[in-house]
């Protein structure tokens, strides 16, 4: 028999006993308080719908798991211009920043969790598309040997701009140097260890040079740090 059959006759089973159960005793109560019989019958049948609300109740819809909404690609916009890659749902704490700059920015972006060491087929997928998808600039975020950036950079011409995870074992250094020491003719920009918050800005920058929009955003957002 299936599980779920199984776990079915075993309510319908346990809601039976408890029925007779619960009319016998108070069957006996009754009579010795001397209540009438359809007030008996009432408090049992109020009694068996209590117990056999949690069978029948509908359980709420349950919110989607995040792991399983992040693993995929997010799509934050129909015509994204900055994509966001991290090596582990681990690195969304700090990148989330990343992706709030962008928002405030006006920048539309998409996001990606893909490891460039436990998934290189997704990376090497979604890096070779972006160009013709319309996608202007890559971050990449990722901690330890932190390769993420330069396997995105030897797949796609855009330029890309990787953020060093600070980690638990050497405070992200590791991760600078495997993004900083990238071999000649494969450049990858580096922003500081956490610097999600830049990585956004800059990517902005890269898109002010053509479009006027995100340059006036920048100034912006530079009249705001000046207090102006
Ligand atoms: C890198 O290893 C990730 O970018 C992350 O920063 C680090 C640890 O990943 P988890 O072990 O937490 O998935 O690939």
């Amino acid at each position: 028999m299936k599980r779920i059959a199984r776990e079915w006759v075993a309510l319908g089973l346990a809601f039976v006993v408890a029925g007779v159960v619960v009319s016998f005793l108070v069957t006996i109560v009754g009579s010795f308080l001397g209540l009438p019989i359809w007030g008996i019958g009432v408090f049992v049948v109020a009694t068996l719908a209590l117990l056999a609300y949690p069978i029948f109740r509908v359980p709420a819809p349950s919110a989607p798991a995040e792991t399983a909404q992040a693993t995929e690609r997010t799509v934050m916009s129909d015509a994204p211009l900055v994509g966001i890659v991290m090596g582990s749902q681990s690195d969304m704490a700090v990148m989330e920043e990343c992706a709030k700059t962008l928002e405030g920015l006006g920048v539309p972006y998409e996001l990606l969790v893909a490891s460039a060491h436990r998934q290189p087929a997704k990376v090497h997928e979604w890096a070779a598309g972006l160009a013709d998808r319309g996608v202007k600039v890559v971050i990449a975020a990722a901690g330890k040997a932190a390769h993420l950036g330069g396997v995105v950079a030897a797949y796609t011409p855009l330029p890309v701009i990787a953020v060093p995870m600070k980690t638990s074992d050497l405070g992200g250094l590791d991760s600078l140097l495997s993004m900083v020491q990238m071999p000649s003719g494969v450049p990858v920009a580096c922003v500081a260890i956490n610097g999600a918050r830049n990585a956004a800005i800059l990517a902005t920058q890269i898109l002010g040079t053509s479009m006027p929009e995100y340059r006036a955003a920048v100034e912006g957002l530079k009249s705001e740090m000046a207090g102006a």
